[in-house]
């Protein structure tokens, strides 16, 4: 089995030497090779890697007509002829050591394996909690946004392994820089493990992304979503949830003023037979592909998701309106908070 690390590089001539020593110690008794994508760097990283590919097995792509991190490691993907890939970044902050265990983790049977910084035994070296706060929450959003990686703690790590097989053939979009995801989007695979490892300081040079990139990174998770279909169903969510309006003001009116009904009252079957239309349309039409769970169960948590909706709704009206905000603004605000919470309780519960 041969295995392909591929390094996308830009100003890091003096993470190299090292870098690939301890690569070449950390896979002794393997077949490898390092691919260096290297984006034509002033420091003429690409000219070191050549020089260093005396003692080690490297192989540079020194391009000059592109730029940025995904299409990087994309292009080392086209260049690998091993049946495992590595990614990882050069400036030890993902510790070479790490890359045999990741290994291991494949020929045991997973299909990705992934470095991760948020399983048991990982961890951040040296970051402010505002920091962390930020990577977490970004995480957070983006498992929430995309039910299929919702299992993966660290989706958007720079550091993995993945069998050949997973990446070739599907076409990765180059534009996100947070390639990882794009593959567990978008890849051919079954199984993923993580394995936990401390992701260091730099070693030399400086960091090429900002803050500009949680914009970025949202970006790119939208896309993810409308690829994905998700973006579909929140449309078809929606259009349901408005047809329950009108069945619910439909039942009102015919109970109050056809059966004479009280009005307080009436609002109860009224409002139930809205939920029983949404639920049917949902089943049907939003989440038909995602009838996994009995329909007994499948009803009830939608049930529970039209009660939670409702409580948050009257919890964020309620204390808006008491901290001074106008009430029908802070109703939008409840119902808007309402509609996102038994969205994604439906799609990761009900449908989930
Ligand atoms: N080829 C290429 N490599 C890049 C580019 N941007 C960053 N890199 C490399 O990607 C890796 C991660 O970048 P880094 O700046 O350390 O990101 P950080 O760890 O999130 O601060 C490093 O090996 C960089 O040299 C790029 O535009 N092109
Ligand atoms: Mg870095």
């Amino acid at each position: 089995m041969k295995i392909s690390v591929i390094v996308p590089t830009y100003n890091e001539r003096e993470n190299l030497e090292e870098l690939f020593e301890r690569i070449d110690r950390s896979l002794k008794g393997y077949d490898y090779e390092i691919i260096v994508v290297d984006d034509d760097s002033p420091d003429g990283t690409w000219e070191f890697a050549a020089q260093l590919s005396e003692r080690y097995p490297v192989k540079v792509v020194r391009r000059t007509d592109e730029k940025g991190l995904s299409s990087a490691v994309i292009r080392g993907f086209e260049e690998a002829s091993g049946d495992v890939f590595v990614v990882m970044d050069a400036d030890l902050q993902h510790p070479p050591e790490v890359i045999p265990e990741l290994v291991k983790a494949i020929e045991n049977g997973a299909d990705v394996a992934v470095a991760s910084r948020y399983v048991p035994g990982g961890k951040v070296e040296n970051w402010y909690w505002y920091r962390k706060l930020i990577s977490r929450g970004a995480i957070m959003v983006g498992r929430l946004a995309l039910p299929k990686i919702r299992n993966v703690k660290d989706p958007v790590s720079g550091f993995f392994a993945l069998r050949r097989g997973v990446v070739e053939g599907v076409n990765l979009n180059p534009v996100g820089f947070k390639i990882l995801m794009e593959i567990l989007i978008k890849g051919n695979y079954r199984k993923v493990t993580e394995v936990p490892f401390t992701f260091g300081l730099r070693k030399a040079g400086e960091s090429k992304l900002g803050t500009k990139t949680m914009l970025n990174y949202l970006k790119h998770v939208y896309r993810l979503m409308r690829w994905e279909g998700e973006l579909d169903r929140i449309i078809k969510f929606t259009i349901v949830g408005l047809s329950g309006v009108l069945v619910n003001e439909g039942f009102l009116w015919l109970f109050v003023h056809v059966f004479g009904w009280d009005k307080i009252l009436a609002n109860v079957p009224a409002t139930e037979l809205a939920v029983l239309n949404n639920f049917t349309w949902n089943d049907l039409w939003t989440f038909r592909d995602l009838k996994r769970k009995p329909f007994w169960s499948r009803i009830v948590s939608f049930h529970i998701a039209a009660l939670t909706g409702a409580i948050v709704q009257l919890a964020i009206y309620t204390g808006l309106v008491l901290v001074g905000m106008h009430y029908l603004v802070a109703n939008l605000f409840g119902i808007g908070l309402s509609f996102i919470v038994r969205f994604l309780f439906n799609r990761n519960v009900t449908w989930g």
